[in-house]
């Protein structure tokens, strides 16, 4: 019976890709059946990070920043587990991360919902969880803290941008259509900038959403999802394309440039996009794209201060910390692009 069990807890490890090797499988496997937590190195804190999965450049920054951040040498065992785009998979990791009776839980979700009984045992089982990035729908007293951008403000930043800047075109009574190219569905950065970004509209009887499809982040379905809105659009009706994050609407320039459409300050389409990457200042510079609202993924400093608070027994004072952030335009992108760290 031992035997099975022992097969069963190895493949859900290696379902999980927490380890590689069949012999450190094995050893982990153990250890969780003699009901002790993985070896402890002495005085190292032994942090566990849920990632949503590779979607994006700025996804790849948040995690570098991650993993530069809680090294041995700063005193962390960093137990890193990919989400691989699946939030069943993520609520597993949970569930394997207060097995091994970690320390702290960074949890960075793919989308709000789904949380609420994992989130509880880890509150059994005396493991703080600290919610990064998107938000989860639990009360926030059942979790350490949560530490992110406000989404909501980004959109309504990027309308308030558009607004000033349609004024200077003197376009400011024009009929304005907008293509809108959603994050991933029921993510919070997807809800907050759809949210600002829909609730400007009130403010502007003449502009009007001639298209909103999800792309989830990626560059990928940037493209597929702009190819068949040209099909289904005439594109000389779009005046204003704003794309949830640089990496849509790359993919988006790629199906333009396809159809020899032009867009950006040099061209005829308003581009309009979130994250604020190294690229996004490359093509503000290069006359494609007008503006990129800066997502800071850069966390971990924000993270290790809440788990440094908690160590020293101090309550966590803002349960809800946002993280500092602006807007880049073509006018201001040169001035900016040397100082960027992603
Ligand atoms: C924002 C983050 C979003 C980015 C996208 O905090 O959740 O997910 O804007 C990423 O690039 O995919």
């Amino acid at each position: 019976m031992k035997k099975n069990v022992f097969t069963a807890v190895c493949l859900f490890l290696l379902g999980l890709g927490l380890c590689g090797c069949s012999a450190d499988t094995e050893e982990k496997a153990m250890e969780i059946l003699r009901g002790q937590a993985p070896r402890k190195e002495e005085g190292l804190l032994r942090v566990g990070l849920i990632q949503t999965g590779k979607e994006s450049d700025w996804r790849d920054a948040n995690t570098n920043d991650y993993l530069h951040h809680f090294v041995e040498e700063r005193g962390y065992e960093l137990i890193y587990v990919d989400g691989n785009s699946s939030p069943e998979r993520q609520v597993q990791a949970m569930r394997d991360l207060i097995w091994q009776r970690v320390d702290y839980i960074i949890l960075q979700p793919i989308v709000e919902t789904g949380w609420e009984e994992t989130i509880r045992e880890a509150g059994e089982a005396g493991v703080p969880v600290i919610v990064a990035d998107r938000q989860i729908a639990v009360a926030d007293s059942e979790y350490a803290a949560w530490i992110g951008s406000d989404f909501y403000g980004e959109g309504r930043k990027a309308m308030e941008w558009l607004e000033t800047y349609l004024e200077e075109q003197n376009r400011g009574e024009e009929e304005i259509n907008i293509v809108l190219l959603e994050g991933t569905e029921g993510a919070t950065a997807a809800i907050g900038r759809t949210q600002g970004i829909l609730e400007s509209l009130s403010f502007h009887e003449n502009w009007n959403i001639m298209a909103r499809e999800c792309a989830n982040f990626t560059q990928g379905e940037g493209q597929s999802v702009m190819e068949k809105l040209l099909e289904e659009l005439d594109p000389s009706d779009i005046d204003v394309i704003i794309s949830e994050n640089d990496n849509m609407m790359f993919g988006a320039m790629k199906a333009m440039d396809r159809k020899g459409i032009t867009y950006g300050p040099e061209g005829e389409i308003i581009t309009i996009s979130f994250d604020a990457l190294r690229e996004a200042f490359e093509k503000m510079m290069d006359g494609k794209l007008h503006v990129s609202v800066e997502c800071n993924p850069l966390l971990a400093r924000g993270v290790e201060k809440i788990i440094l608070d908690l160590e020293q027994g101090n309550m966590v004072q803002d349960k809800c910390q946002y993280i500092e952030e602006q807007l880049f335009d073509f006018r201001n992108a040169a001035e900016h692009i040397g100082a960027r760290a992603y």
